[in-house]
């Protein structure tokens, strides 16, 4: 105890696209406690503030071990004043007084649950918190309307609102590939988001389409949502045009990328077949101890993206994540580098042009960063 390797000051560099960050967290009970702040800040649209614990809770996540004292922390970067308040208070009384109150506050505790709903965002939760909806049961007796997206995720709210296990991934990623290859011969397709940086658990399953054969993936996203309908695993489904064009802040692109990039918000419907794999058919009969009412299926929440070849390796890395291991390279580039990236694209400002890349290698080389595999971008 009390040697100098233990109390030596950490040292991390402050992108987080400069660091590894692998699954393997030593401050758990810290990154909690300013994740859930940050949950806080971006349910009451206070993102730069969210921003901030999530930064400040990234670099805990990246340290060798366990922070012992305050001194330790000393010229690590994003740590500000209110990140520092919250660790101090934890590792001198065990927990934060904010983190406590903020789990304890009604408000908090609505946003919650009415942002748990998929198709409810911070800005509509705040609305009916406003009108004296705090939970499911005030939403159903007031009745306000609800978009069909909305509708969905109140239906299958239980299920939506249960972690997605790698094997229910896998499962519905060889649901997806068939339906895949027999849309399109020759489409690949691809695991992203969490699952694809070694997650054991997710939000969704997230999954990036293309063609080796630049063009071929035009209209690839309809037939998909078909045939995935006609087969009745789809229990919502709602598929959005490539918007790149419209952004205000990227770069115009050629006309002809107008429609090759899409994606589908979707609740896809697991049943007990595709989980066990067709394999074993005995498996699939009710053994008669479940409980009553127990449905041989589950809803999962599934995000498509199809992607030109051309753009793939940016969509790889885009769709990657986490979230702010993305932000954190956007503004690398912008900051340090002068270079716009986007899901799509990396544009040179200095040289005025696009910088190609076939693969996420490219792109780190191309934004002078070393290469960070999927399972070290868990920021
Ligand atoms: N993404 C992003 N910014 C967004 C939405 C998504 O950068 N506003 C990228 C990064 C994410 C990926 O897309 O990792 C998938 O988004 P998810 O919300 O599904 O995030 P994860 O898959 O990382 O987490 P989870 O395990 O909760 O699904
Ligand atoms: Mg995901």
């Amino acid at each position: 105890q009390g040697n100098e390797a233990e109390v030596a000051a950490f040292s991390v560099p402050s992108y987080a696209c400069q660091r590894r960050t692998t699954l393997e967290n030593h401050n758990t009970v810290l990154t909690d406690a300013l994740s859930l702040l940050a949950e806080n800040a971006e349910l009451s649209e206070e993102d730069g503030r969210g921003v901030a614990f999530r930064r400040a809770a990234a670099v805990l996540k990246a340290l060798p071990k366990p922070v012992a004292s305050m001194t330790q922390l000393r010229g690590l970067p994003c740590l500000g004043e209110h990140s520092l308040r919250v660790i101090k208070d934890i590792l001198e009384n065990g927990a934060s007084s904010e983190v406590e109150s903020t789990k304890q506050s009604e408000r908090y505790k609505a946003l919650k649950v009415l942002t748990g709903i998929f198709g409810v965002g911070a800005r509509t939760a705040d609305r009916w918190i406003r009108d004296g909806i705090h939970n499911l049961r005030q939403l159903q007796d007031s009745g306000p309307t609800l978009n069909r997206a909305q509708q969905a995720g109140l239906e299958h709210y239980d299920d939506l609102n249960q972690p997605v296990s790698k094997s229910d991934a896998d499962a519905i990623g060889e649901v997806v590939e068939k339906a895949v290859v027999s849309v399109l011969p020759g489409a690949h397709m691809t695991l992203i988001g969490g699952f694809r940086r070694g997650k054991l658990t997710g939000h969704d399953v997230d999954f990036l389409i293309t063609h080796p054969e630049e063009g071929r993936e035009v209209g690839l996203m309809p037939k998909l949502v078909s045939w995935l309908e006609s087969q009745g695993f789809l229990l919502y489904q709602k598929t959005t045009r490539n918007s790149y064009l419209e952004s205000k802040d990227g770069p115009a692109r050629p006309a002809s990328n107008m429609d090759r990039f899409e994606r589908c918000f979707s609740i896809f419907k697991l049943t007990k077949e595709e989980k066990r794999g067709t394999k074993h058919p005995e498996t699939l009969t009710e053994n008669g101890t479940k409980p009553a009412g127990h449905k041989p299926w589950r809803a999962v929440r599934v995000d498509l993206v199809v992607s030109p070849i051309s753009q793939f390796a940016f969509a790889l890395l885009g769709w990657t994540g986490s979230k702010l291991f993305e932000r954190e390279l956007r503004r690398w580039a912008g900051h340090e580098k002068s270079m716009s990236l986007s899901s799509h694209a990396l544009y040179d400002n200095r040289q005025s042009k696009y910088l190609r890349a076939t693969s996420e290698e490219e792109i780190f080389a191309h934004l002078g960063l070393e290469f960070v595999p999927p399972s070290e971008r868990n920021a």
